[in-house]
């Protein structure tokens, strides 16, 4: 098994080491321009910014990408992806050995499915997704690339989700229902019919009053 390098050290960075160091992962360091060069954080050393990376051969390490959504950067997360595979690296699939994926259930490079997940028989989910903690993928779903599907998200069968979609925490999506691709589906949304590219879908807001 080779050393892992991990992009960005943030929230997302620290579940994908926790996820690592139960699986015995060796991990060689971060990579984040927003930390010191050579110092260590959660014991792990901070290589330095992600030209670093180019100073691993590309088949002595793999990596890991930690950037989760950034709220001001959406696209970092692909756009660091795709840099690096163009370059000959590659990117290893993290599965949390507390998460169930059926046996034929096939992953791309670089997806990463948290604790408490689970992926039923027949789904295929594309590069660098996220499948994010207790999220339910059913069967025979096809998620696209750079996919977020974000804590306790349910997805029924025989969904079809485009590149890029983001499913909000605890979002619902009934069986046979089509995301079209960079479509935002809001935190707690039922979606009962299909969704076009580049929407934003969202549920009526909680009222809040005083007591
Ligand atoms: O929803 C859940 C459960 N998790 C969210 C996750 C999926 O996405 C989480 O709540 C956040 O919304 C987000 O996590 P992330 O991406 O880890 O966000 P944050 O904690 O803000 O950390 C971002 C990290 O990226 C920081 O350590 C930054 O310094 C680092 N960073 C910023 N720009 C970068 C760059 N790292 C690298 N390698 N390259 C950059 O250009």
């Amino acid at each position: 098994m080779k050393p892992v390098i991990i992009l960005g050290s943030g929230g997302h960075a620290r579940v994908i080491l926790n996820i690592l160091s139960r699986l015995g992962v060796m991990v060689k360091g971060f990579v984040d321009p927003h930390r010191p060069v050579s110092s260590i954080y959660m014991g792990i050393s901070v290589l330095g910014d992600d030209q670093s990376v180019l100073n691993c051969e590309t088949d002595q390490v793999e990596l890991v990408n930690g950037i989760g959504s950034l709220p001001r950067d959406a696209k970092l997360r692909s756009t660091l992806f795709d840099f690096f595979q163009k370059r000959g690296y590659t990117f290893k699939t993290v599965i949390d050995p507390l998460a169930f994926v059926a046996d034929d259930v096939r992953l791309a490079a670089g997806v990463q499915v948290m604790a408490g997940v689970i992926i039923q028989t027949g789904t295929i989910i594309a590069e660098n997704s996220i499948v994010n903690s207790g999220v339910i993928v059913e069967h025979d779903c096809r998620i696209g690339k750079h996919v977020h599907i974000a804590p306790g998200a349910v997805l029924s069968g025989e969904i079809l989700v485009g590149d890029h979609v983001h499913i909000g925490t605890g979002a619902t999506v009934i069986q046979g229902i089509e995301i079209g691709e960079g479509s935002v589906i809001g935190a707690g949304s039922v979606v009962t019919r299909s969704v076009s590219c580049q929407q934003i879908v969202f549920p009526p807001r909680a009222q809040h009053q005083d007591l």
